[in-house]
């Protein structure tokens, strides 16, 4: 391995298949050729505020047009200043206003199998009667809403009913504790909460309301709450705070004006796990935010008035904001929403849901695809999906078995995939193939979209040499950018703009190999140094994905007298094999497609690994783990440490 500078990462996975688009998918693509995505990018590089004030004055409505397009003083932007716009008027009035109110906007699928769908008029109607309802308990514009609901229509019409009034949303994962839920109450001054009585998960009813009574009674700015009835469970009001939706859905008027809202109207707050203590409330505001989620939806997924678009994320992560609401829902599109489990009844419910409403792009996440691996190509057998012609990934990186899989078993062969590289602080996606444009090669991200400006650095602040790993920064602002970490502006400075001074910091490492693509190798937090060479975490794991019998790998540095660190690594099987044998034959396997340098010194197999709500392997826990902090009660060859996960629910 070649000599290491300081802060850099040395790559070991070497992939060489390349995927270009077919001339059929490229033809009829928003973006048809690398020559004219590179025109694109060059134009904004050139002029980034020229590019975004065309899409800004092209792309949404403005009450007031905006009088300058970008004020940077770093690390804190605005843009759009003068102009008044208003999401929820984006994602409905524009489209009615257009004569295209009788397009579906939602297609519903609760998971007990019923159905419900709205048209963009009919979502109109029923945000327009919610804001009224909002206003009617006392919410005006700056006042944020909490939200704990499970994946219903009323999710989405709760957060459209807010960004129509100017108040602030903080839609909390359906699943948290009521712990969680008073943490972020609190921190964020909420004044109301929504919820529902229940959720139907795996066929189980699982009760939200008394989650929620327990967070109330330790959220004491939080003064009323709407409950949507969903499951029909008995729930206790208590009067003059809890209302029921419907109740008060039946008095509200659906005249209810988007209200003109300036630019950088706060819209809304996602928590997300820090990597230390408290969670933080990523500030996020109205017109750069909804500008940039339309533009990437429209670009990355190539958008066309005839698809059917499945994005299965949950509201409670940023990808159910962008990808669920504001970015489709402004593009016109029509969205499939599902309330429940990808195993219930069975562990083909997606590939049936697929084929019932002819989903023709699908957008989900590794721990999803790696899971439909493990449970088995029969169950995808069984569905036609042949109305999909394109596939997106997003959370982590994709290992390129898995990466492989999805693209023949799932995409038939003939369906681009869109790695799409991005963040809860970057609003929307910023690397990502565009798939009728860029080339895919399994694993990496590829390409940043236009306006974005990547560069990789040492632990100097420099650039690092083509092919190296360094810490991913973005030297630029762009619209979709966080404005803050809701009232701690020193923890935004400290944690994003500090270590690389006049950049803002990702967090993540990664590499661009001889063709300029991009290729993220982790969390910098979790690069392992193995005696002085520092290995990215996703690469050791896809050489452990690649053996026909390993489902799942997390690999983590546990303290090493010797070598610094060694590597231990996580595994679960697709089947159960003779545990002491596939321990020589993994450790081999890795030895043998990267080398000795990160073959594991500790393979340790699992039933599950220990995941966070939006699905990403948690190797903080692990590596405690691996350190012998965390003690997990006595097991024999297979051990669950998704155990101690569930005890640390307050994770993203
Ligand atoms: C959208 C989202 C952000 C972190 C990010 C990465 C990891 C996300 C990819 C990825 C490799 C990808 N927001 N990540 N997408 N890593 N390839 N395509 O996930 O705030 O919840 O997480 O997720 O580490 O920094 S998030």
């Amino acid at each position: 391995m070649s000599e290491q500078l300081e802060g850099e990462i040395d790559t070991v996975m070497i992939e060489q298949r390349l995927f270009p688009p077919t001339e059929q998918f490229s033809q009829q693509a928003r973006i048809k050729s690398l020559a004219e995505y590179q025109t694109l990018y060059d134009e904004a590089r050139r002029d980034p505020t020229k590019f975004w004030e065309t899409q800004a004055r092209e792309h949404l409505h403005w009450f007031t047009p905006f009088s300058e397009t970008l004020q940077w003083e770093a690390p804190f932007v605005k843009w759009f200043v003068g102009g008044k716009t208003n999401a929820s008027y984006n994602c409905l009035d524009a489209h009615i206003a257009a004569g295209r109110g009788d397009r579906t906007a939602i297609i519903w699928e609760g998971e007990p199998g019923d159905e419900r769908k709205l048209t963009y008029r009919q979502l109109h109607s029923e945000v327009c009667r919610f804001a009224n309802v909002l206003k009617s308990l006392g919410v005006q514009t700056g006042d944020v809403v909490s939200i704990y609901m499970p994946m219903t229509p009323e999710l989405a019409i709760a957060m459209l009913a807010c960004a129509r009034l100017g108040a602030v949303h903080s839609v909390i994962f359906a699943g948290f504790s009521a712990e969680a839920i008073a943490d972020r109450n609190h921190d964020a001054g909420a004044k109301i909460q929504l919820t529902s009585d229940g959720l139907y998960r795996r066929g189980k009813v699982l009760s939200l309301k008394e989650t929620v009574d327990q967070a109330l009674a330790k959220s004491p700015s939080v003064k009323k709450c709407i409950v949507l009835r969903r499951v029909g469970n008995d729930v206790s009001m208590q009067p003059g705070r809890d209302f029921w939706w419907h109740e008060l859905m039946e008095q509200a008027s659906d005249d209810c004006p988007a209200v003109p809202l300036d630019s950088e109207t706060p819209l809304f707050i996602l928590y997300t796990s820090g990597s230390t203590g408290k969670p933080k409330g990523i500030r996020h505001t109205t017109a750069g935010y909804n500008l940039y989620a339309r533009r990437t939806f429209e670009w990355v997924f190539d958008h066309r008035e005839d698809d059917i678009y499945w994005c299965t994320a949950d509201c409670g992560w940023i990808t159910g904001h962008s990808y669920v609401v504001y970015g489709p829902m402004t593009a016109g599109a029509t969205v499939l929403m599902y309330e429940g489990a990808p195993n219930f009844p069975a562990e083909d419910r997606f590939w049936d849901l697929i084929e019932k409403y002819r989903v023709t792009i699908l957008y989900t996440a590794p721990t999803a695809i790696r899971a439909f691996i493990k449970w088995g190509d029969h169950h995808v057998d069984k569905h036609d999906l042949s109305s999909l012609r394109l596939l997106g990934s997003v959370g982590e990186g994709i290992n390129p078995e898995a990466w492989m899989w999805y693209h023949t078993k799932i995409g038939g062969g003939r369906c681009p995939i869109v790695d799409t590289w991005w963040q809860t602080e970057t609003g929307g996606i910023m690397m990502s193939p565009l798939p009728g444009a860029i080339a895919t090669k399994p694993g990496s991200c590829t390409k940043p979209l236009p306006g974005v400006s990547p560069r990789i650095v040492d632990d100097n602040g420099h650039d690092v040499k083509r092919g190296r790993g360094g810490m991913l920064c973005i030297d630029y602002p762009w619209p979709g950018m966080l404005r803050g970490i809701w009232g701690d502006d020193q923890r935004y400075r400290d944690q994003y703009w500090t270590k690389v001074p006049g950049m803002y910091l990702t967090g993540d490492n990664a590499r661009q190999d001889s063709d300029d693509y991009y290729w993220i190798m982790g969390r910098i937090d979790d690069v392992i140094n193995v005696s002085g060479h520092r290995l990215s975490t996703i690469e050791v794991e896809s050489a452990l994905v690649s053996h026909p019998a390993v489902a799942e790998a997390a690999v983590v540095g546990k303290p090493d007298e010797i070598k610094g660190q060694a590597i231990t690594a996580f595994v679960t099987l697709r089947v159960e094999g003779e545990v002491e044998e596939l321990r020589q034959a993994l450790k081999m396997h890795v030895r043998k497609e990267i080398g000795a340098l990160a073959q594991p010194d500790d393979i340790r197999f699992t039933s599950a690994l220990p995941k966070t709500r939006s699905g990403k392997i948690m190797r903080r826990l692990l590596r405690d783990i691996a350190a012998g902090k965390e003690q997990v009660g006595d097991t024999t060859t297979l051990e669950d440490y998704t155990v101690l996960a569930r005890l640390r629910d307050d994770e993203d």
